[in-house]
């Protein structure tokens, strides 16, 4: 399907994408940065996916709200994701809650972090609007929903996907009928409703949609001057739509981007530790189900450059190597045996250490004789020598921030105050 001028629908839209929120799930990991900018596969952050999938889609209008803990999610994005010219039709905006309604005001939901920026938005008269959230990792053609919101002409369309009913708690939950219009729509539900005849599953908005920019505007506008309306999309701006509009369900599968390695459709809110670990550490896998080396679908990001990582035996030529795990830039392995574990750009191993599916952000130095095993080490932490971690459950609760699952999320104050 082609626009007005002749061009992909993806040319007349802009993705707009809401990284504001806190993320507070992940515990210490978002003390100093927001969720969107949390390292993620080693070379990327978060946010790196839902941009990639604008780019990779067509799209070259991007704006991306921003308000708790910015400074390093705003540094990434001026570093990584500036390339697109004005010059050429294209825009990238950072657009921070600057108060620029009311002095007093900050965004309050979602739905208000779009309507504060729109005299923005409309000096770039773009037909459609893609509001996505940046926080979640998956591979999605916007374009197909493009077209599919265009065909059906509906007032805005919903990505949303099966997920099981119990984990349908953190997600809008809807119901479709056959031709999939969104006939009920519940944010967040304690009780999720299932799917009619399959009682373990519930359909789940992923915060995804499609809307024409005029439509979404007067909506916003709708919205604010509504009384006691929360400003958000999922809670009053959706459920009024599929009340009083006609509100579609696209369905992921379409549009999810798989390679022919990629066993299913993949998406996931890695906004638990155990989640965030899970899905790092997928990604050794010997088939993943995460493809981050599709050329098709290339993941964009900042990336210092850095010299190559290196490998070093030890005094007894036995340690120096990682199997099964991804290694980043400037990495120096050092007499240690890294095994299933994902190392970010600068992480030292130093020697008769060992790591054992231990997910490593930039910067970190593990110590001599260390042995860690399921853990989360945040950047910059220095491991002391002789520190382990993995084997006695008691012990680690003490020390660190360690989940029902068994995983430890490691901070460097949590080491400096074991006073080693
Ligand atoms: P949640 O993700 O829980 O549910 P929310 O916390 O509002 O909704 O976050 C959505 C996105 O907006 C996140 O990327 C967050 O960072 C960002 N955000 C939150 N508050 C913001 C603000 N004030 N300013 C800028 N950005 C902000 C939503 C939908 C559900 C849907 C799930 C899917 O409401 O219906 O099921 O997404 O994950
Ligand atoms: P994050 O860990 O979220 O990526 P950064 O990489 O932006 O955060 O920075 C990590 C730490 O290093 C922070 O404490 C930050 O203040 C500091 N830092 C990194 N680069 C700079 C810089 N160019 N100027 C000042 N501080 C920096």
């Amino acid at each position: 399907m082609v626009d007005r001028r002749g061009q992909p629908l993806s040319r007349d839209a802009m993705a707009y994408v809401l990284a504001g929120g806190r993320g507070s799930r992940l515990m210490e990991l978002t003390d100093t940065r927001a969720k969107p900018a949390v390292y993620f596969g080693g070379k990327s952050r978060i946010i790196d996916f839902a941009l990639s999938n604008a780019i990779n889609s067509g799209i070259r209008r991007i704006g991306v709200a921003t308000q708790y803990k910015a400074h390093s999610l705003i540094r990434h994005l001026q570093r990584g994701w500036n390339f697109l010219r004005p010059e050429r039709n294209e825009s990238f905006d950072i657009l921070p809650a600057s108060q620029r309604v009311s002095e007093f005001q900050w965004y309050e939901g979602t739905a208000d972090a779009v309507f504060q920026n729109i005299d923005i938005i409309e000096t770039y008269n773009v037909e459609y609007m893609v509001i996505l959230a940046g926080d979640h990792i998956y591979k999605m053609d916007y374009e197909i929903m493009l077209q599919q919101h265009c065909d059906s002409g509906a007032d805005v369309t919903v990505a949303c996907m099966e997920v099981p009913r119990m984990e349908a708690v953190a997600f809008g939950v809807m119901h479709v009928d056959e031709t999939d219009r969104i006939i009920d729509f519940v944010e967040k539900p304690a009780d999720p409703p299932a799917i009619p005849g399959q009682p373990d599953i519930a359909l789940a908005s992923l915060g995804i949609y499609v809307f024409r920019t005029k439509f979404l505007i007067e909506q916003l506008r709708r919205d604010a001057a509504t009384e006691g309306s929360a400003r958000d999309f999922g809670k009053d701006i959706i459920p009024y739509l599929v009340e009083h509009g006609v509100a579609q369900a696209h369905r992921f599968s379409k549009s999810c981007v798989r390679t022919s390695e990629e066993p299913a459709a993949y998406w996931r809110d890695v906004g638990t530790v155990d989640a965030y670990w899970e899905a790092n550490i997928d990604l050794t896998d010997i088939i993943p189900q995460l493809d981050v080396y599709d050329h098709e679908w290339p993941l964009w990001t900042y990336s210092e450059i850095t010299p190559p990582a290196k490998f070093v035996h030890d005094e007894d030529g036995r340690r120096g190597s990682a199997v099964s795990s991804l290694v980043s830039g400037n990495c120096i392995v050092s007499g240690s045996a890294i095994h299933r574990s994902l190392l970010s750009t600068g992480v030292r191993a130093h020697s008769f250490s060992s790591l054992d599916e231990a997910v490593v952000l930039p910067y970190c130095h593990i110590g001599r004789n260390a042995r860690l095993s399921r853990v989360v080490i945040d950047r910059g932490v220095v491991i002391p020598d002789g520190l382990v971690v993995g084997e006695d459950p008691e012990l680690d609760t003490r020390r660190f921030r360690r989940t029902d699952k068994g995983i430890c999320l490691i901070t460097q104050p949590m080491i400096d105050r074991l006073g080693l």
